[in-house]
């Protein structure tokens, strides 16, 4: 009885205090299991439209979480540095691993079953890119930043700029890391 009106309180307390419902099958999931208070969830997605991110271009306070959803054919996030776009930015850098989705039969969108998150863990521009080489879609503009510095030069057109120039392949981490790669909390969402 008693934690059942612990649960109705805590189901009332966002409308109470005027913020948002936290959705809480992501709010609680950062990339340590261990967060327990509430965090925003930006949502990008990989393959909306073609070979791009959507958003792209992501401001995201420290703290929060980039949630990555992945749309057909089979696309990947990896870290990238600025001056090197479609190559690992250090040992550490995440890597999302790939996500093959078929296309639907009908035509209707579909996305994985799996999302991958990263926690912003400080203010410093987080570059990023797909690593799928089929394609080349990291040199085909498949790129995208967190938390761009807006008054400097080092801007996602440039960054796409440099990408395009990338002879050779994309690279990627032996391992998925970075992050946390889990159950999609929404797979039927429309994208
Ligand atoms: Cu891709």
């Amino acid at each position: 009885m008693f934690s059942q009106a612990l649960l109705l309180l805590a189901a009332a307390l966002p409308l109470i205090s005027g913020a948002p419902a936290p959705n809480p099958s992501t709010v609680q999931r950062a990339p340590d299991g261990t967060a327990a208070s509430p965090r925003t969830t930006h949502t990008v997605v990989a393959g909306r439209p073609g070979l791009r991110f959507d958003p792209e271009n992501i401001v995201a306070e420290v703290g929060s979480i980039v949630e990555f959803h992945f749309l057909p054919l089979n696309h990947s996030v990896v870290e990238a540095s600025f001056g090197s776009p479609c190559q690992p930015k250090d040992a550490a850098s995440f890597f999302s691993g790939f996500f093959p989705v078929p296309r639907n039969a009908d035509g209707s969108a579909s996305q994985s079953a799996e999302v991958f998150q990263i926690e912003v863990k400080d203010d410093k521009p987080i570059w990023f890119y797909c690593a799928q080489n089929t394609g080349r879609h990291c040199q085909s503009g498949m790129v995208g930043v967190v938390n761009q510095r807006f008054d400097s030069g080092n801007t996602l057109e440039v960054f796409r700029g440099n990408a395009a120039k990338v002879q050779g392949a994309s690279g990627v981490q032996a391992v998925v890391q970075g992050g946390w790669r889990g159950a999609n909390p929404n797979p039927l969402g429309g994208f």
